[in-house]
């Protein structure tokens, strides 16, 4: 048996969302992952932006490469739709998804592996064309399923478990998405749920490319003395430049917060993301100084955490190429077969 799946019947007494959905509705089948592995954490802040923010089920698709991290989506969503694709190929399958149906809810989940080595062809152009969707890297440093060696993400000098340093430079997945144009950009901790779970809630309800790179420590492979991906170094190093609440478009701001205090963000779609600053000279709208800071912080020996940079008028692929307002299966067959003079038609524009 590959999967377990989990007993359908809960207590009755559950709390459900808006929807009348339990935490259970969002759940899939139990874990395989290795006891104590990150992206189980992960699994469950999915789960739990998804009920908070009572996303229907139905609207989401999910989809993955291969890795530890890629088999995630098979432990939550377990009534949505979903696509285990081949090493490296999630964002182009999900492009392609996105474009033939814009009305669902991507969701990619990839692996360090997955989207720094053989797959960041194609991490760079979902990124850089603006597809729609939530992008996780569940970020460990190894290439965890196949059983540790080091991935394009371990840093320069980083142990591995038996003691070997790291020779080659570091890929920094939020550098790159920063510099290829995503327009949420953040990075978090598998163990820092109550920064993981707004984030994860914001970036759905953000309509443009969203990319979140969570440091999520391999406790089979990579959580030793020596290793910058081990729950211990990012506990120590971990510096947060803001926390995020996340409200949804119809809640009200009930909380009294003092003039400066907070920033209020309001996304396209009219949620809204209230920033409480911690580090008072990081200006999360600013691109360029974003990257700055980052690359500063890191030579200091620093993990920065936080929304990082986030566009609140972001524009997808669909906007960039003036794609049908309607996804394609909602199309007759005279929409989809316009005829041979508007054949014609075309063909002369290009003559
Ligand atoms: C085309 C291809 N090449 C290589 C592999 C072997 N392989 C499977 S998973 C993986 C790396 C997974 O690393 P990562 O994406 O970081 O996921 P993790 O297991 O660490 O979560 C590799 C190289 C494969 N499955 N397919
Ligand atoms: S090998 Fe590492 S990444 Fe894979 S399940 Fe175990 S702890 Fe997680
Ligand atoms: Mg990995």
């Amino acid at each position: 048996m590959t999967y377990l799946a989990k007993p359908k019947l809960h207590h009755p007494k559950l709390p459900t969302n808006e929807l009348g959905y339990t935490r259970r509705d969002y759940e899939g089948t139990v874990s395989t992952l290795c006891a104590g592995c990150g992206h189980d954490s992960i699994t469950a802040a999915i789960i739990q932006a998804c009920f908070d923010t009572a996303l229907p089920p139905h609207r989401i698709a999910k989809l993955s490469g291969i890795g530890c991290s890629s088999k995630t989506p098979t432990y939550f969503l377990g009534a949505s739709h979903g696509f285990n694709t081949v090493h490296g190929r999630m964002p182009s399958v999900l492009t392609g998804a996105n474009l033939a149906n814009r009305d669902l809810i991507y969701l990619g989940v990839s692996g360090d592996g997955d989207s720094a080595s053989i797959g960041f062809g194609q991490f760079a152009h979902a990124i850089r064309r603006g597809v729609n969707m939530v992008y996780i890297v569940e970020n460990n440093g190894v290439y965890g399923l196949t059983k540790g060696q080091f991935s394009a993400t371990a840093e320069k000098g980083s142990k591995s478990k038996r003691g070997l340093a790291n020779s080659d430079s570091a890929i920094d997945l939020v550098a790159m998405a920063l510099q290829l144009g995503a327009t949420f950009v953040a990075r978090s901790f598998s163990g820092d749920k109550t920064q993981l779970v707004p984030l994860i809630a914001a970036a759905l309800q953000h309509q443009g490319a969203a990319f979140i790179d969570c440091v999520s420590p391999c406790v089979a492979f990579n959580n030793h003395a020596g290793s910058t991906k081990s729950y211990d170094f990012v506990r120590e190093h971990n510096e947060a430049v803001n926390r995020l609440d996340f409200m949804a478009p119809r809640e009200t701001i009930t909380a009294d917060y003092a003039p400066g205090e907070v920033e209020i963000v309001t996304q396209h779609d009219g949620s809204r993301l209230l920033l409480r600053k911690l580090a008072t000279d990081y200006d999360p709208h600013d691109r360029i100084a974003a990257m700055t800071y980052l690359q500063e912080r890191q030579v200091a020996g620093e993990v920065v955490t936080g929304l990082l940079y986030v566009d609140p008028e972001p524009s997808d692929l669909h906007a960039n190429l003036g794609t049908v307002a309607k996804p394609l299966n909602a199309l007759g067959e005279a929409e989809l077969c316009p005829g041979s003079s508007m054949l014609e038609k075309l063909n002369a524009a290009l003559r």
